[in-house]
């Protein structure tokens, strides 16, 4: 089996001070909490920013400043920035966190319901974000809240908007999205083209559930603050590292071993 790649998504756009106080809010405190997840295994970095309010923005220059900060301290990991964002934004506001030079950036096939809100992705916009990334070539990861995302984002390797290795996340969990179960997880797994690669975010209290799942079914895994707050039950993570820490805990007692960064660029075909 590969050896496992575990991404980081260390803040995402929802959680706020109120929700934990260990956010990371500032380049600074992204980057550090960063580079000890790093230290910990993670060999990806997914990555959305905030403004001086703690409020979730694509400014450019605050993703370049992070994405400086991040490569300082953790030369060799991989960036992938978020193209998702927030609800709210406008496709164009999303975008702009290409500016930053990443080497992958998030692709999400579909619209979904989000709790309350939407997750608006029309197939025009997806063809639009493909495009662009294709353009700059940055590397997508198809982010699939749900079943027919796969069906979206083998339409636009079938349009050529999208070459090369398919790397998949399915975020498992979101309310209005695919349920975090093993019975769906494998469907999901059993929708993928020959030599795609997959991961698993699981949400909430599913996080370390399906990441062990993922780990035994030679997947890949996802953990971070933008999925999930807390090491057990009732218990903030005091960092992302601890809930990284936890994943390799789980992938050493299963026989899995961890990819360096090195190694996860092999495995997604990404130059160095
Ligand atoms: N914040 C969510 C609405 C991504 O990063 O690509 C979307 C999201 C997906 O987090
Ligand atoms: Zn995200």
């Amino acid at each position: 089996m590969e050896k496992l790649i575990i991404t980081v998504a260390v803040c995402g756009a929802e959680v706020t001070r109120k929700d934990t106080p260990y956010i990371p809010i500032s380049p600074e405190e992204i980057a550090q909490q960063t580079y000890e997840a790093y230290l910990a295994g993670a060999s990806i970095v997914h990555l959305h920013v905030r403004d001086e309010n703690g409020n979730p923005t694509q400014d450019p220059q605050i993703f370049k400043r992070t994405v400086q900060l991040i490569r300082q301290k953790c030369p060799d990991i991989i960036v992938q920035v978020s193209t998702g964002g927030a609800v709210w934004m406008t496709p164009e506001e999303r975008l702009q966190s290409l500016e930053a030079d990443p080497d992958m950036a998030t692709l999400t096939t579909g619209t979904v319901n989000f709790g309350n809100d939407v997750f608006f992705n029309s197939m025009p916009m997806i063809e639009k974000f493909a495009l662009a990334m294709k353009e700059k070539g940055i590397m997508p990861e198809f982010e699939c809240f749900d079943l027919g995302h796969i069906n979206n984002a083998l339409t636009l390797v079938k349009k050529n908007l999208v070459q090369g290795h398919l790397h998949f996340d399915f975020v498992m969990g979101v309310p209005g999205g695919i349920a975090a179960n093993a019975r769906n997880l494998v469907t999901m797994v059993d929708s993928l083209p020959p030599g795609a690669t997959w991961s698993v975010a699981g949400i909430g209290r599913h996080e370390f559930a399906m990441a062990a799942l993922a780990i035994v079914m030679g997947g890949h895994v996802r953990v971070g603050m933008e999925d999930n707050i807390y090491i057990e039950k009732g218990v903030l993570a005091k960092s992302n590292a601890e809930l990284v820490q936890k994943v390799v805990r789980l992938a050493r007692e299963l026989g899995r071993p961890i990819a360096t960064p090195k190694e996860a660029r092999e495995i997604l075909q990404l130059g160095e």
